[in-house]
């Protein structure tokens, strides 16, 4: 890391952060949601603990922010000489896209969530309509952040899926640069299309078409990830270890949610289905069918590497099935009940809706239940689990010529690339052919 101390300035702002939230519960909780919306938000009773909530914010993006200034400097500085920006690994390609995101797009909610706190506790009106004030505006704040928010919330995870798909399919990953590139390019994009959260907003004609067009061209990097994807595993030797499935997994459900994405773009559907079970549909199947599946991944692929110990397989394809069937039968019903008019936000619901709802609360037990043999094995494994060798999955990225775990200082001399970790065929090759040290 370029700024240790940074590093772990930001990390230590997380804790009191989370203390501050949750202290919410205690003064007349925040009761506006996640997007703060005033003049919701403004509500006397609720004024202490929306307070806290916005502090809590306020403290955790700042922690991001100065997370994001260390990733882009590490990633722009401190390679090792021999690795040019089209030797990267994939995930630091996602990761240094995710930073930009960051670093451009936090500080505006930051702001945002200043100018809430000052009309909650100073009296000003920037937001409050009472006074003159605009809630739009605060929407438009909100949306510029909360929508690049969602791709620092997945592009790790594609960055992960990039990783992780060719070992186990044995074959180089499928247009390299085109993956390093769209990444780049959404978080480009990704900043001309937050008022798709606003269709119903007031938002004037033109500025909706603007926004419509703007979010179906944003599928199209998208895409270009999907079929590299699909590529990468055509006709390779698959080995269908727990990484591999919730890599699989992940390729699967990230579709489904880009199509409902691509369908909420569109002005004449988003304004039927918009604050109804359709969303709440959409936005898991790419956070949770998307992202943590990808978390999982990454923690299947690289446990042996961080603790030189493996994860028990059996266990994890438990984990894998159950969290997969868990998953849809909970959030699949959710777009129906959306097309047929269940509102979100709701605590209690129209009869017509009970059959589906049984589903999605059956499907949300078992999800659950599914984390437990997750747990169940992390703690047994790290603990008791059999010894990981250096390079058990016959990766080709530079982490895997460590002894697992790697000691302190991952290298003892920097090593010198001589090919990119995609740039030839997998199976059995020795990871001394990737370094000399
Ligand atoms: C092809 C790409 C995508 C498109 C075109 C798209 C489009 C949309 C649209 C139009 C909405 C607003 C629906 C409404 O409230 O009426 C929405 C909501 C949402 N999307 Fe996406 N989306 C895409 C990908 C993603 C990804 C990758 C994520 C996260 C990983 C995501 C997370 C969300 C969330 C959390 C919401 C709900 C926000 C709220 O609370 O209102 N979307 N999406
Ligand atoms: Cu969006």
């Amino acid at each position: 890391m370029a700024f240790p101390r940074i590093n772990a300035v930001a990390f230590w702002m997380i804790p009191p952060a989370a203390v501050l939230l949750m202290s919410s519960f205690f003064f007349g909780p925040a009761q506006a949601g996640w997007t703060s919306y005033p003049p919701l938000s403004m509500d006397p009773a609720t004024l202490i603990g929306q307070s806290l909530w916005l502090s809590s914010v306020i403290l955790l993006g700042t922690s991001s922010i100065l997370g994001a200034i260390n990733f882009v400097t590490t990633i722009w500085e401190m390679r090792v000489p021999s690795m040019g920006i089209w030797q990267m690994p994939l995930f630091v390609w996602a990761m240094f896209a995710t930073s930009i995101i960051i670093l451009v797009a936090t500080p505006v909610l930051t702001g945002a969530l200043l100018l809430l706190s000052f009309d909650l506790l100073m009296g000003t009106v920037f937001f409050n309509p009472t006074g003159g004030g605009d809630p739009v505006l605060y929407q438009h704040m909100f949306w510029f952040y909360s929508h690049p928010a969602v791709y620092i919330m997945i592009l790790p995870g594609m960055g992960l899926v990039s990783e992780i798909l060719p070992v186990y399919a044995r074959k180089p990953i499928f247009g390299y640069r085109a993956i390093a590139i769209s990444s780049m390019s959404i978080a480009v994009l990704g900043f001309i299309v937050w008022a798709h959260h606003m269709f119903t907003s007031g938002t004037p004609e033109w500025m909706r078409m603007f926004f419509m067009i703007t979010s179906m061209i944003i599928a199209v990097p998208t895409g270009i990830k999907v079929f590299s994807w699909v590529a990468t595993v055509w006709g390779g030797k698959l080995r269908l270890t727990p990484a591999m499935l919730f890599a699989m997994g992940f390729v699967s459900m990230f579709v489904v949610g880009g199509l409902s994405g691509v369908m909420l773009a569109s002005v004449p559907i988003d304004i039927h289905v918009t604050d109804t079970y359709f969303v709440v549909a959409h936005l898991h199947y790419v956070l949770f069918g998307g992202s943590v599946f990808a978390v999982y991944a990454g923690v299947y692929h690289w446990f042996p590497k961080m603790t030189g110990r493996f994860l028990n397989e059996w266990w994890g394809k438990v984990h894998f099935y159950s969290t997969f069937i868990g998953f849809n039968l909970c959030f699949l019903p959710m777009h129906k009940l959306g097309l047929l008019g269940m509102p979100r936000r709701v605590a209690a619901y129209d009869a017509s809706f009970l059959d589906l709802n049984v589903l999605v609360s059956t499907g949300g037990f078992l999800l659950g239940v599914s984390t437990l043999p997750f747990l169940g094995n992390v703690i047994y494994s790290w603990l008791k689990g059999p010894r990981a060798t250096g390079n058990p999955w016959e990766g080709l990225t530079l982490e895997w010529t460590t002894p697992s775990p790697p000691p302190v200082e991952n290298f003892e001399r920097l090593p010198v690339l001589t090919v990119g970790p995609y740039d030839y065929g997998h199976a059995g090759r020795d990871p001394s052919e990737i370094v000399r040290h």
